[in-house]
C-alpha cells in the first residue's frame, strides 16, 4: 500500500493539476439531495431526528420564548411608528445570540423538508419565518435584543450604536451567518424567497455599513463568513464573497486569543481560543481560498488543522478541552473530563469536510468520520429529544456538567448545540461522495442509494453494507453507458493500522487491516493515493466493487505526551470509540483495570440501544468479561458513571 503523502506536499502536488482552485473546490461535494439513506445504522438516526428532533426543537424555540423575541422586537417598531416614540420591550431570553437557535432549526428543518416533503412543517415554518420577517428592521437590520429595546441596550454584551461591541460579546453578525444559512437552506428546499429575501435585505445592510472597509470589526464569533459564502453560492452576486473575505481580514493582530483575534488570520498556527468559534472561522477561510484562490489562507488552515490532528484531538473526535472559555486547550492538553462542546465537534466536521474538498485526501475525512460516529452523535439521546451540550471521555455518576444538569437534558438556556445537530444529521449525506473531473470519491460507507456526475455521466450508486458494525460494504456503479472513470474508496485510517492520521494516537497492535477491494467479482489490488484505494476502469451499469474493512477490535493508547491516558487503554471497532458504562456492572469504570492482551469479543446485540455491537473485554481474575458500549450511545440508561480510558495492567 501507498504511504500517504503528508498533508502540505498533497496539496501542492494537487494546487499543480488544480484547475479550478480559486474558481471553487477542486473536490466538489455531491449534494445531501443526491444520497437518501435506505437503511441500517444512520436510517434510524435520521428519521428519529426527522420525526422526533425537528418537532421538538421546534417547539422548543416556542416554549423557550426565543420566537417571542422576534415578537417583542416587531412589537416594538410597531408601536413607535404608531406614535409611542418611548415604548420597548424587555427581551424574553438570556442571551442575544439566541436568535440564532431559531435560524438553526429552520435551516435544519429546511433540510428535512428537502429529503421529505410536508405540507404541514413548511407552513409550520412559513409561520416561523413570517415572524422573523417581522422583526427586521426598515434599513435591513436584524437582532431581536436591540430593535426591541432600542433606546438603551439591553444586554451588557450590546452597545449603544450597531455592530461596535461585535467583536467582544455581541454576537450580532453570528445570528446572521446563521440566519445567511438558514435562508439558503429554506430557498433550496421549497423555492420560496421569503427568508432569503431577509438574509439578503440584511446583507446589503452590511454591504453598506462594511463593504468600503472603513468600519473594521472583527465577528468576535464566526460564522457570518461561511452564511455570506452560501449567499453568494446561490445568488452569484460577489459582494458577499468580498464581505466574507473583509470579515476574515479584519481579524488580528493583538486581539485576545479567545475569538482568533491575537493574529492576522493568515499568520494563524495552532488551534486557540473558543473551539466552535475557532472551527467555523477556519472553515469559512477554507470557503474564501477556494473561490478567492488565496493560498495564505490555505497554508494557515492546513498548519493549524495539522495542530488539531497531531495535539488537540479527542479519540472521539471532539474538541475543546477546556470549559473555561469553551477552549481548545495546549498542545496534548486532553484531559478525559473535558469540555468538548457538541458544537464544536459539529463545526470541526464541516472544517474538515472542506480540508478535503481542497486537497482530496482521506485523512480530513478519517477526522470527520471519527467525530460523526463518536464526539457529534453522543450529543443527542437515542429517543431524539434529550441533549448533551459537554462530551467529556469519562463522567462520575453526579457532576453537573452538561451546561449545569447532570446527565441528557431536553433544552439549555444556552441552545446552540441541538439544533446544530439536527441540521447536521438532517444533511449528513452530503458528507458521503465527492467528484473531481473524472473521479468518484466514495467517503462514507451506509446502506443508500445515490446519483452522481462523474466524468459527464449520470451514475447511480447503490451501497449495501452493515456498517460501521461490519465492514463489508457492496457498491453498485451504474453509469449511465459505459464509461471510463476512476472510483477512489477511502480506506480509513483505522483500517490502516492508526486511529487518526498523525501519533497522537496509536494502535497496541499497529498491523493494518487485511482490507480488500474486489471489482465486478475479481480481486484488485488498488493503488492507495491520499487513503483512497484507485479504481481506473470502464465501469458498466451493475458493476459491483465490494468493499471489506475488517472492524477488529483495536486497544489504543494515547501519545505518552498526553498526561490523561498515561498507563490507559481504549478500545475501538471501525469507527467506534467504546466505553465502560457503570449500568453494566457495579464498579467504577474509570477505575477498572484491563489487561493490554485481555481477550475481547464483539457480541452484536440487536435489542439494546437501539441496535448495537458491544464489546466483552475478558479480566482473567474476574468471572464475568467487562461490557462496553459505544460511545455516542452512554447515558441512555439513565445516570451513571462512565470512562473511555479504562486502567491499563
Ligand atoms: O456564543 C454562541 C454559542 O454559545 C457558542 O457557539 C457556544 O460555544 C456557546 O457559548
Ligand atoms: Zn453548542
Amino acid at each position: 500500500m501507498a504511504e500517504r503523502v503528508p498533508l502540505m506536499v498533497s496539496f501542492a502536488i494537487l494546487l499543480s493539476v488544480a484547475g479550478a482552485f480559486g474558481v471553487d473546490y477542486p473536490v466538489q461535494p455531491v449534494p445531501f439531495t443526491a444520497v437518501r439513506i435506505t437503511g441500517g445504522f444512520w436510517e434510524a438516526k435520521q428519521e428519529i431526528n426527522r420525526t422526533v428532533t425537528v418537532p421538538f426543537a421546534l417547539q422548543q424555540c416556542e416554549e423557550s420564548h426565543r420566537l417571542k423575541n422576534f415578537d417583542l422586537a416587531a412589537g416594538t417598531m410597531r408601536r413607535r411608528a404608531a406614535g409611542e416614540k418611548t415604548f420597548q420591550n424587555t427581551p424574553a431570553t438570556l442571551y442575544p445570540f439566541d436568535d440564532s437557535d431559531v435560524y438553526k432549526v429552520i435551516e435544519g428543518a429546511s433540510y428535512a423538508l428537502s429529503t421529505h416533503p410536508n405540507a404541514a412543517l413548511e407552513q409550520r415554518l412559513d409561520a416561523v419565518i413570517a415572524r422573523v420577517a417581522a422583526a427586521q428592521e426598515l434599513d435591513g437590520y436584524l437582532y431581536t435584543f436591540r430593535t426591541m429595546h432600542p433606546d438603551s441596550p439591553a444586554h451588557e454584551w450590546i452597545n449603544q450604536k450597531r455592530w461596535l461591541n461585535d467583536p467582544t460579546l455581541s454576537h450580532e453578525l453570528y445570528n446572521l451567518g446563521h440566519l445567511y444559512e438558514a435562508a439558503v437552506a429554506h430557498f433550496q428546499a421549497t423555492g420560496k424567497r421569503t427568508l432569503l429575501e431577509v438574509a439578503l435585505k440584511s446583507a446589503g445592510l452590511l454591504w453598506h455599513d462594511f463593504g468600503s472597509g472603513e468600519l473594521r470589526i472583527a465577528p468576535g464569533h464566526e460564522v457570518v463568513e461561511m452564511g455570506l459564502v452560501k449567499l453568494y453560492r446561490v445568488t452569484g452576486d460577489r459582494r458577499w464573497l468580498q464581505l466574507a473575505q473583509v470579515f476574515l481580514d479584519a481579524r488580528g493582530p493583538g486581539g485576545p486569543e479567545y475569538n482568533q483575534r491575537h493574529l492576522r488570520v493568515v499568520d494563524q498556527a495552532t488551534a486557540v481560543g473558543h473551539a466552535v468559534r475557532a472551527n467555523y472561522l477556519y472553515a469559512g477561510m477554507a470557503d474564501v481560498a477556494a473561490l478567492t484562490g488565496d493560498q495564505r489562507y490555505v497554508a494557515a488552515i492546513t498548519r493549524i488543522s495539522d495542530n488539531v490532528t497531531a495535539k488537540k484531538l479527542y479519540l472521539t473526535g471532539s474538541v475543546g478541552a477546556r470549559a473555561d472559555g469553551e477552549a481548545y486547550g495546549d498542545d496534548y492538553e486532553l484531559p478525559n473530563d473535558g469540555y468538548n462542546e457538541t458544537c464544536a465537534a459539529v463545526a470541526l466536521m464541516m472544517w474538515n469536510h472542506r480540508m478535503f474538498l481542497l486537497t482530496g485526501d482521506a485523512g480530513y475525512v478519517d477526522v470527520l468520520e471519527r467525530s460523526c460516529f463518536n464526539g457529534m452523535i453522543s450529543g443527542v439521546s437515542l429517543s431524539g429529544d434529550r441533549f448533551f451540550y459537554t462530551n467529556p471521555c469519562v463522567y462520575d455518576g453526579a457532576r453537573k456538567n452538561n451546561s449545569g444538569f447532570a446527565g441528557r437534558v431536553p433544552w439549555f438556556g444556552c441552545a446552540c448545540c441541538p439544533p446544530n445537530l439536527m441540521r447536521t444529521l438532517a444533511a449528513l449525506t452530503g458528507y458521503f461522495y465527492a467528484v473531481r473531473d473524472d473521479s468518484l470519491y466514495v467517503n462514507f460507507f451506509a446502506q443508500s442509494e445515490g446519483e452522481v456526475t462523474v466524468a459527464g455521466t449520470p451514475v447511480q450508486l447503490v451501497q449495501s453494507t452493515d456498517y460501521p458494525w461490519n465492514g463489508r460494504v457492496r457498491l453498485t456503479v451504474s453509469p449511465r453507458q459505459p464509461k471510463t472513470f476512476t472510483v477512489r474508496v477511502r480506506i480509513p485510517e483505522w483500517a490502516q493500522g492508526r486511529p487518526v492520521p498523525s501519533d497522537l494516537y496509536g494502535y497496541d497492535d499497529p498491523r493494518p487491516a487485511t482490507w480488500s477491494v474486489q471489482v465486478a467479482g475479481q480481486p484488485a489490488a488498488p493503488l492507495v493515493e491520499h487513503g483512497y484505494a484507485t479504481i481506473t476502469r470502464e465501469w458498466h451499469p451493475g458493476d459491483v466493487v465490494e468493499i471489506d474493512l475488517p472492524v477488529n477490535v483495536r486497544a489504543v493508547h494515547g501519545n505518552p505526551q498526553i498526561a490523561a491516558t498515561r498507563d490507559r487503554i481504549a478500545f475501538e471497532r471501525g469507527p467506534i470509540v467504546y466505553c465502560v458504562e457503570a449500568v453494566d456492572h457495579s464498579f467504577l469504570p474509570e477505575n477498572l483495570v484491563v489487561s493490554s492482551h485481555a481477550k475481547v469479543i464483539a457480541e452484536p446485540q440487536p435489542s439494546l440501544l437501539g441496535g448495537i455491537t458491544v464489546l466483552k473485554i475478558d479480566r482473567s481474575d474476574h468471572a464475568e468479561p467487562v461490557t462496553a458500549i459505544p460511545y455516542y450511545a452512554w447515558n441512555n440508561r439513565g445516570l451513571a458513571p462512565m470512562a473511555v480510558w479504562l486502567m491499563r495492567r
